[in-house]
C-alpha cells in the first residue's frame, strides 16, 4: 500500500521513520475517504494550456499550488462537495489528456488544532498590561521563578528582536485587524486557501472557534511597549497567517500552505496535525512533501524555508509523535512542551524525532500562555503544544535576525547545540555520542534565546548533505506473540564507499512496513554504533 494512501484494509500499518540526530516514525489511517470537488493536476505547457484543458472538461482553472510548477488546482462546481465515492462524469476523462502528466482528487484529511479548552517584577519595563505576568519571558525574577529561563530578554539585549524576519502560521486565520498585531502584519506573508483570496481574517462564530491562528500569532510578534495586551518573543519580527484550517484540509491545501511566498516567508509555524488518538498514522501525502522538499531546497533564495511543528498533545491517548508524518519530518522542526515546574505536562506525546522544547501550560494550577486573541483581546490561557511551536518560531526569528545566512540544517543544528536539560524532569535524559543530553520528551530540551543568537553571529554554514542509503533483502519476517525480532537491519552508514560513508550523522529516515491489526502491540527500536538507543513507535496497552 502507497504511503500517500490513507484507505486501510484491516491491519497494514506503513511506517515511515525518521531520525534527527534522534528518531521517530509513521503509518497510515483505517478510514473512509471523503472525495472533495477539488483537484490537483499537473499540466506542462503553462497557464493558458491549463485553462484551456479546465474548460474543455468543465472545470476553473483556480490558480498554480503554491509553489509548485505545472500543478493546478482545479474545481468542479457540478460535483458534489463531499462524496465517499470518487468522481465519475465525463470530465473524469481529463485524464486522457496528453498533456495532463498527473491529476489526483482531492480527498478531505482530518487536521486537529493542538490545543484544548480550558475553562512579579521584571528587568526590562514595558507598559503592556500583560508584561509583568508573561512568567515564561522573565521567570528568573518571578517570585516563584521557574528555573530554567529561555533567556529572552537576554537575546533582546544583544539587539535582537525579530527585525527584517517574516513569519506566518498556517492555521485558522489572523486577526491583522488587532491593535496588538496590525503594526507587524505582513500581507505578503498571508493568504486565505480556505476562502481562495488574500484576507486572512478569520471566521467568526459564537464559540470563537478561529481563534487559534491569531493566539500563536501574537505570541510570536504582538507589538512591544504599545500599552496594549502582550509582547511577542520577536516583537519587531513582521506576521502573517495563511488561513487553511477552517475548511476542509485537503494535500492541496496543505501544499499550498507550507509554499506559500517561499522567497518572502523565513518561518512556518504549525501547530496542527493528524488525530491525536494513538491509533492514527498519517503524514504528508504526495503534494505536501513535494513542498517540503522543495521549501527546503529553494525556499528563502536557497538557504531553505523554516518549518516549525507542534509535536502533538495526544499525551492522554498514548499517542507517539513518531506516527504523524509532518512532526517526524527531516523537514520540520518539532517542538515538545515543558509546564512552569520543569514536570512532563499531561498532554506531551514522546518520540525521538522531536527537537526541542519551550514552555507551554500544564496542570491548572500552572500558569498558561499569555498571548493576543480574537476581537482584539488578550487571553491568558493559550495552552498545549500549540503554544510551543509558536514560541519556538519567535526565538528563530531573534536567531535568523542574528545571522540571516543560516540555512534550515544550519538551525537545527544551532538548536541541538544551545538547548538545554535545566530542569526539565524526564527519566530518559541520557547523553549521545556527540555529547548532547536528549530526550524522548523533550529533545534536546529546552530553547534558549540567548544562546541562540550567540551561536547564529558566530555560525559557519554545516557541510553540504549527503544520504547514504541501504536498504535491507526485503525478505518478509514475521513477528511471534510477546517476542521480538533482534537486530532486523544493521547499517553499514555506506562504509563501502570512499568518498560518502557517514562519518557524522544528523538525520536518520527508517522506512519499514508492518502488517499487523493494532499499533499499540508494536513496538521499535534504533540503537546507534555507541549505543544511543531511539524508540521509533512505543508499545501501549490502549491503543
Ligand atoms: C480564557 O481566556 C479568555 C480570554 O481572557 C476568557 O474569556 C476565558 O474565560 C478564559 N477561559 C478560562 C477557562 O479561563
Ligand atoms: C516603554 O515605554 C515607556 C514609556 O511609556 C518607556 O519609559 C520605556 O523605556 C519603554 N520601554 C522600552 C523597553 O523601550
Ligand atoms: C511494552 O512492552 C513491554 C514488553 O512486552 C512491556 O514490558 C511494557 O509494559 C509495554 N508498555 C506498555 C506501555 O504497554
Ligand atoms: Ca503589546
Ligand atoms: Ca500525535
Amino acid at each position: 500500500m502507497g504511503w500517500g494512501s490513507r484507505c486501510c484494509c484491516p491491519g497494514r500499518l506503513d511506517l515511515l521513520c525518521v531520525l534527527a540526530l534522534l528518531w521517530g516514525c509513521l503509518l497510515p489511517v483505517c478510514r473512509t475517504r471523503v472525495y472533495t470537488n477539488h483537484w490537483a493536476v499537473k499540466i506542462a505547457g503553462g497557464f493558458p494550456e491549463a485553462d484551456r484543458i479546465a474548460s474543455k472538461y468543465g472545470f476553473i482553472n483556480i490558480g498554480q499550488i503554491g509553489a509548485l510548477k505545472d500543478y493546478y488546482h482545479f474545481h468542479h462546481s457540478r460535483t458534489i462537495k463531499r462524496s465517499v465515492l470518487s468522481s465519475r462524469g465525463t470530465h473524469s476523462f481529463i485524464s486522457m489528456e496528453p498533456k495532463v502528466e498527473w491529476i489526483q482528487q482531492q480527498v478531505v484529511k482530518k487536521r486537529t488544532k493542538r490545543d484544548y479548552d480550558l475553562s512579579r517584577t521584571q528587568s526590562t519595563y514595558f507598559n503592556d498590561p500583560k508584561w509583568p505576568s508573561m512568567w515564561y519571558m522573565h521567570c528568573s525574577d518571578n517570585t516563584h521563578p521557574c528555573q530554567s529561563d529561555m533567556n529572552i530578554e537576554g537575546a533582546w539585549k544583544r539587539g535582537y528582536t525579530g527585525k527584517n524576519i517574516v513569519v506566518t502560521i498556517l492555521d485558522d486565520g489572523i486577526e491583522r485587524t488587532h491593535p496588538d498585531l496590525m503594526q507587524n502584519y505582513d500581507a505578503l506573508a498571508s493568504c486565505d486557501v480556505n476562502g481562495n483570496d488574500l484576507d486572512p481574517m478569520p471566521r467568526y462564530d459564537a464559540s470563537n472557534e478561529n481563534k487559534h491562528g491569531t493566539r500563536c500569532a501574537g505570541e510570536v510578534a504582538a507589538t512591544a511597549n504599545n500599552s496594549h495586551c502582550t509582547v511577542g518573543i520577536a516583537f519587531n519580527a513582521k506576521i502573517g497567517g495563511v488561513r487553511m484550517l477552517d475548511g476542509d484540509v485537503t494535500d492541496m491545501v496543505e501544499a499550498k500552505s507550507v509554499s506559500f511566498n517561499p522567497q518572502h516567508v523565513h518561518i512556518y509555524s504549525a501547530s496542527w496535525g493528524p488525530d491525536d488518538d494513538g491509533k492514527t498514522v498519517d503524514g504528508p501525502a504526495p503534494l505536501t512533501r513535494q513542498a517540503f522538499e522543495n521549501g527546503v531546497r529553494m525556499g528563502r533564495r536557497g538557504l531553505g524555508s523554516v518549518f516549525v511543528w507542534a509535536s502533538g498533545n495526544g499525551g492522554r491517548s498514548k499517542d507517539h509523535c513518531s506516527c504523524d508524518g509532518y512532526t517526524n519530518s527531516i523537514y520540520t522542526i518539532s517542538i515538545s512542551s515543558t509546564a512552569e515546574s520543569g514536570k512532563k505536562p499531561w498532554y506531551l506525546e514522546e518520540c525521538s524525532s522531536t527537537l526541542a522544547t519551550t514552555y507551554s501550560s500544564g496542570e491548572s494550577y500552572d500558569k498558561k500562555i499569555i498571548t493576543t486573541d480574537l476581537r482584539q483581546r488578550c487571553t491568558d490561557n493559550h495552552t498545549g503544544t500549540s503554544a510551543s511551536a509558536p514560541m519556538a518560531a519567535g526565538i528563530i526569528a531573534l536567531a535568523l535576525e542574528a545571522n540571516p545566512f543560516l540555512t534550515w540544517r544550519d538551525v537545527q543544528h544551532v538548536i541541538v547545540r544551545t538547548s538545554r536539560a535545566g530542569h526539565l524532569n524526564a527519566n530518559d535524559w541520557k547523553t549521545n555520542a556527540a555529547g548532547f543530553k536528549v530526550s524522548h520528551l523533550y529533545g534536546f530540551g529546552l530553547m534558549d534565546a540567548e544562546a541562540m543568537v550567540m551561536e547564529a553571529e558566530k555560525w559557519t554554514t554545516v557541510p553540504q548533505q549527503h544520504a547514504c542509503v541501504e536498504s535491507t533483502d526485503r525478505q518478509i519476517k514475521t513477528i511471534r506473540p510477546n517476542s521480538a525480532i533482534r537486530s532486523i537491519y544493521k547499517a553499514l552508514g555506506c562504509s563501502d564507499n570512499a568518498n560518502h560513508y557517514v562519518k557524522y550523522l544528523e538525520h536518520v529516515v527508517v522506512r519499514i512496513t508492518i502488517t499487523h491489526p493494532r499499533r499499540g502491540d508494536l513496538a521499535i527500536y534504533l540503537t546507534s554504533p555507541s549505543g544511543t538507543r531511539s524508540q521509533l513507535l512505543a508499545n501501549s496497552s490502549d491503543s
